[in-house]
């Protein structure tokens, strides 16, 4: 059932009852992935059923609006690096097209490396983005370390910005966390303040714990952004404002689909259609 077929199911249950049921409309939060905590805050500052869409909106809205920020590049570093992290599946070589496209559009020579050394479809995933796009690829043939390839993409580059996709999976978790750690320092290693991005990619489906994975991410290096994917196949979008609202990380933008145009700028209001759509 939809999010807005579940509160209009929720006024008309408690219409006519003496008290207004904020536990009820909570439920419903928490069930779209806002979290228990936040849940239980919006749901609170919602005072009568008439008010129900219209303090949910104002309320996420003070949450997410000046999160939402557009990827600018800094073009006094050459290369701007932009290193996508994330957990498998994520949609992380997906947003390098998409990045690479949006900045190939905005002026940017952009080229891309294959970090993800550890699965040869992952490469073949990129070098297919790569054609498409027209971008220069690093990439390896063999199981090269990551951290290996990219300082030979920042140092062999001659565009303007380097966007460095990664594993999502290796043999465990310490191990991807180590990989990522050492990339990350290997990059400083050319240019001390590379990388310049470091963005967080959450799948909007992933649900539950994606607090974990910001938690897991920051560790290792702090997060400049994120990125929302899928969120044209999201049923619980309360992920979003959840990390705006636990983070306080910059929305970058959100995945609407698999093409490498897909990638739309965070907007509130169409996230409540698209909710009320479901
Ligand atoms: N509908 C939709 N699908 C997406 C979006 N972004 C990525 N996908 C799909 O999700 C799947 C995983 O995306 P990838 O970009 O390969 O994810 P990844 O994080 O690189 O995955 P690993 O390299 O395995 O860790 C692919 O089938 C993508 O086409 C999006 O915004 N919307
Ligand atoms: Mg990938």
């Amino acid at each position: 059932m939809s999010f807005f077929k579940k509160f209009s199911t929720a006024i008309s249950k408690i219409r006519g009852k003496a008290a207004f049921d904020v536990a009820y409309i909570e439920d419903i939060l928490i069930e779209a992935d806002f979290g228990i905590g936040l849940a239980a805050r919006l749901a609170s500052a919602i005072g009568s059923e008439a008010e129900i869409l219209e303090k949910l909106k104002a309320n996420i809205e003070a949450i997410v609006a000046s999160l939402i920020s557009d990827l600018k590049i800094d073009n006094s570093k050459k290369p701007f690096v932009i290193v996508l992290c994330g957990v498998n599946g994520s949609g992380k070589t997906t947003t390098v097209a998409k990045l690479a496209h949006l900045l190939t559009r905005q002026g940017n020579t952009v080229d891309i490396v294959a970090c993800d050394t550890f699965r040869i479809a992952a490469t073949e995933q990129l070098t297919f983005w790569a054609e498409k796009l027209r971008c220069r690829i690093f990439k390896s043939d063999s199981k090269r370390e990551p951290a290996s390839l990219a300082f030979d993409a920042i140092e062999r580059t001659k565009s303007d910005v380097l966007i460095v996709d990664t594993a999502g999976r290796l043999q465990n978790n310490s191990n991807l966390m180590d990989e990522l750690a050492k990339l990350y320092r290997v990059l400083g290693r050319f240019d001390a303040s590379a990388p310049h991005m470091n963005i967080l990619i959450i799948d909007a489906t992933s649900g539950q714990n994606v607090i974990e994975q910001v938690e897991e991410f920051q560790k290792v290096r702090a997060i400049s952004g994120i990125i929302i994917a899928k969120m044209d196949g999201a049923a619980k979008g309360g992920t979003i404002v959840r990390i705006a609202d636990e983070f306080k990380l910059q929305i970058l933008g959100v995945g609407t689909g698999e093409k490498e145009f897909d990638l739309e700028r965070f907007s509130i209001d169409k996230f409540l259609k698209d909710l009320a759509k479901l």
